[in-house]
């Protein structure tokens, strides 16, 4: 949640010290969070998933009803938080008072890690926020509620009183799914005061129990990014040269494989977001502690480039795994683990690979993305891009002049390189006919064309009008052209629109507007906006292919129905 409210907070999962928990949380005292919302370690919702599916009905009840929740509290003197049931009206929040923090109760304090006031997504089951068990498991509303969004897709339920009480609101039922998404958008965009410092204290809580601590600077009003159309470009950031460092340490936590080092590049990303975001040019530690979502430890970091143009740091964390396993997660097809356990089997170096040192096998994928490293990391130019489209497009229109076939990706946002060409392939239906096996034809002639040169994914059935292919392509006839990631998207003509909206991204613009649509009661993917989402009842995902489609030919009219004014595929930067 950007703004934490007792009110409509259900729970509150913190692994941080008291200190940063009282930070995020905008309040003095852990005295201040009332009697009913439970303050929790992460560890009580990873037993809850873990063993969900083991428990019986009662103890899983049991576990939602806050039966053991003193099993997993965050503070000792909050174990009985959330053992009695909500008032009906909350205590109000953000006390004002001159009073110093009361002695705080640190021995149970957890030792490490950063707090997350929600992780659970789309994928992971929903513990808390629906946990009320009074929204009813799938929606039975009338399709026509759906189509006009709320006036306010940020209202809140009636404070007090659960949906359950609200039944006359045609609305209510989708207020629990609202939070989960802010909340989820709370992680990605606005988790301010839970910077890198959190995941620093690591075992020190050297921050726990700070009583008076810093105060945050002014929250500003949030709002959709999806909604805005200005972003501060990179060139126009006062402070790129202190965002790079930073860049650089997360980069350098995100390539370990530690749970500190993920922890602590989820941290940076926040501190970095904000400093993007603040206007003027840092001056001073001061400056830097006081913008919120940057903490202590991320500002002296600010204060080291402000003053010697470096960061230790960096130099610290780049040993030699974090440089192996960058290699060679550079190959196509190759994440973490499996770099890292080539790394174990010995091997160091490209060549090392090439020979199989330690025993290492490739997969065919693999071979190809080692065979054209430098190609493939390599971003093309646009004209490239564009060069190797305008070869394409005649020869698929050869196969069949009705055909749509357009660019998508960065390519259709308007950037000036590229790291693949995201190409789109329909066809209108009026004549009564589709695009039903042009996909592998065209395949087959850009092969015999030079143009597609090696193969990366063959679609499952590549008759079906929905197929995905990935491959390599270059420019023919010129010596020296490089190897280029090349993706083919085939899509009903009815899902154009929701196609087209889907792979131009930028992929911070998506996820926005995906959370947008969440809040208002929709699922939005690349097949379209649906309504009438119907929950699994037993983890609360979304059933794959379930709900009403309400749109998804143009992009134009899934902006409209979410109520996010028109933007223009480059004005869609938010990455
Ligand atoms: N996309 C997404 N979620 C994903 C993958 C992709 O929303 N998990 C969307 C957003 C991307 C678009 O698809 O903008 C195309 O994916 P690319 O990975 O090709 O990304 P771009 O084209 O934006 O950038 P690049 O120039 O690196 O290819
Ligand atoms: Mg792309």
């Amino acid at each position: 949640m950007p703004e934490y409210n007792p009110n409509v907070t259900t729970h509150i999962i913190t692994d941080a010290p008291e200190g940063t928990t009282l930070r995020a949380l905008g309040v003095k005292r852990l005295k201040d969070i009332p009697e009913h919302i439970p303050t929790l370690k992460w560890s009580w919702v990873v037993s809850g998933i873990n063993h969900k599916n083991s428990l019986s009905k009662e103890e899983f009840d049991a576990r939602l009803d806050g039966d053991i929740l003193f099993l997993h509290a965050a503070f000792h003197e909050r174990m009985d938080a959330g053992r009695k049931p909500q008032p009906i009206a909350a205590p109000s929040f953000r006390k004002k008072g001159k009073e110093r923090a009361a002695e705080q109760n640190r021995g149970d304090g957890p030792s490490h890690g950063v707090a997350s006031t929600s992780a659970a997504t789309q994928d992971v089951p929903a513990l808390f926020s629906e946990s009320e068990g009074d929204v009813p498991a799938h929606s039975s509303r009338p399709f026509g509620a759906l189509i006009s969004p709320p006036t306010s897709p940020r209202r809140s339920p009636v404070h007090g009183q659960s949906s359950k009480e609200n039944n006359h609101d045609p609305l209510a039922e989708f207020y629990p799914q609202a939070h989960k998404q802010r909340q989820q958008e709370d992680e990605w965009s606005s988790l301010g005061d839970l910077d890198a410092d959190a995941s620093e204290d690591v075992g020190t809580d050297s921050d726990a129990g700070d009583p008076e601590p810093h105060p945050p600077a002014p929250r500003q009003k949030r709002g959709w990014t999806c909604d805005k159309k200005e972003v501060q470009a990179k060139g126009d950031c006062p402070n790129q040269d202190i965002i790079d460092k930073l860049t650089q340490l997360m980069e350098l936590h995100k390539a370990k494989m530690g749970d500190d080092d993920h922890w602590r590049a989820f941290s940076y990303s926040k501190s970095i977001r904000a400093l993007r975001n603040y206007p003027r040019r840092i001056k001073t530690y001061e400056e830097a502690r006081g913008i919120r979502g940057v903490g202590e430890k991320t500002a002296k970091k600010i204060e080291e480039i402000l003053q010697t143009g470096d960061l230790q740091r960096i130099k610290y964390e780049k040993t030699k795994d974090v440089e192996v396993t960058r290699l060679f997660q550079g190959i196509y097809g190759v994440g973490q683990s499996i770099a890292f356990k080539w790394y174990s089997a010995g091997c160091r170096t490209l060549d090392d690979l090439r020979a199989g040192k330690g025993g290492v096998k490739l997969s065919p994928v693999q071979e190809i993305g080692l065979q054209y490293y430098d190609d493939l990391n390599d971003r093309m130019p646009r004209a490239e891009a564009k060069a190797i489209f305008e070869l394409i497009k005649p020869i698929a229109l050869s196969i069949d002049p009705k055909l749509y076939i357009e660019i998508m990706g960065s390519y259709r946002r308007g950037k000036a390189d590229c790291g693949d060409i995201d190409i789109l392939i329909t066809r209108p239906v009026d004549d009564g006919n589709t695009h039903r096996g042009v996909l592998p034809c065209l395949l087959q002639k850009l092969h015999a064309a030079d143009i597609i040169t090696e193969d990366l994914a063959l679609p499952e059935d590549p008759d079906d009008l929905e197929a995905i292919y990935r491959g390599l392509c270059h420019v023919p006839d010129v010596k020296g052209s490089k190897r280029r990631r090349i993706d083919f998207l085939s899509v009903p003509w009815t899902a154009r629109g929701a196609a087209l909206l889907y792979y131009t991204g930028d992929d911070i613009f998506n996820r926005a507007i995906r959370m947008k649509a969440n809040v208002l009661g929709y699922s939005l993917n690349q097949k379209g906006l649906f309504g009438n989402i119907v929950r699994d009842p037993r983890d609360r995902r979304i059933k794959m292919n379930a709900g009403v489609l309400v749109a998804s030919e143009t992009e134009e009219e899934i902006f409209k129905i979410l109520g996010v004014p028109w933007q223009e595929p480059h004005e869609r930067v938010r990455g």
